[in-house]
């Protein structure tokens, strides 16, 4: 398992992925502290200097495993489920901009808030329609590019459209794609799965990737989530790919990063 955090490319209002100006300083810190990656949240793709970006990535060493997509909705309320066509449309395209960059990069892209949420007025059996048409145009796009695509349960809170591991699980078998799979983020499951680690087994080989962070979604350690059974778990499963961590930057970037490390150091994870 390597380990990743989760930076974005631009300012953000999503108050769990940390944001410095300086790019290339938060990617020369992380190298520093021993990451091996660093995931993206990236709002528009098109407007991102994919040269440059590739170049700070090749100086310090780093690879980006996943791109989040989440602040497409967050910011501009794209989503596959939204009841405007012209949204939905524009979601789909914005989604295939990422999967364009996920291409170049050797990275899966994330579908999480993107899904968006229910609507007054519209049936859940429009929503589920407009929602698998959606995730079988962005999975066809996505495998004509070799990239693999990630649905994130999300907590109640934040949307109502799959929100455990085995509603996520259910879309992916009736999608019948193999190159959409789950991305397990701990904060979330702490609040939806009955076990976090019976949601993790039920996955399999349908894990894709892991967000990390404790139960207040500060860095591991800080909360009262069970990281060594999480971990066990995972090693249990032979899960071989990401663990990114998607923290609050508190108290500080650099002391959730430093904090993170440690504790998943001390958990056996080594660094890069
Ligand atoms: C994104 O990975 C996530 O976990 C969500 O909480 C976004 O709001
Ligand atoms: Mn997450």
């Amino acid at each position: 398992m390597k380990l990743s955090f989760v930076i974005s490319t631009q300012p953000t209002q999503f108050q769990a992925i940390a944001f410095d100006p300086n790019f290339e300083a938060n990617i020369a810190r992380l190298a520093e502290l021993g990451y091996a990656g660093v995931e993206l949240g990236v709002r528009e793709p098109d407007k991102l200097d994919a040269a440059n970006l590739k170049r700070i990535l090749a100086k310090y060493h780093l690879v980006v495993p996943a791109i989040g997509t989440g602040q497409a909705y967050v910011e501009e309320h794209l989503s596959f489920t939204d009841p405007n066509l012209s949204v939905r449309e524009q979601a789909i395209e914005r989604i295939k901009s990422h999967i364009a960059l996920a291409g170049e990069l050797g990275a899966l892209v994330i579908i999480g808030l993107i899904r968006g949420k229910m609507q007054s007025g519209v049936t859940r059996d429009q929503v589920h329609e407009w929602l698998i048409d959606a995730m079988r145009t962005v999975a066809h796009a996505a495998k004509e590019k070799g990239v693999r695509l990630a649905i994130e349960p999300i907590n109640r809170y934040e949307t109502d459209l799959i929100n455990t591991a085995p509603e996520a699980l259910g879309l992916i078998d009736e999608l019948g794609t193999d190159n959409v799979g789950v991305l397990f983020d701990t904060f979330h499951a702490n609040i939806e799965e009955a076990r976090i680690e019976t949601g993790l087994r039920l996955c399999g080989a349908r894990l894709f990737h892991v967000h990390v962070a404790d139960s207040n979604r500060w860095y591991p350690g800080a909360g009262h989530t069970d990281f060594a059974r999480i971990i066990a778990t995972l090693r249990e499963m032979k899960y071989a790919d990401w663990i990114s961590a998607e923290i609050l930057p508190k108290p500080n970037i650099l002391i959730a990063a430093e904090q993170t490390m440690r504790t998943m150091t001390s958990l056996g994870l080594s660094q890069r």
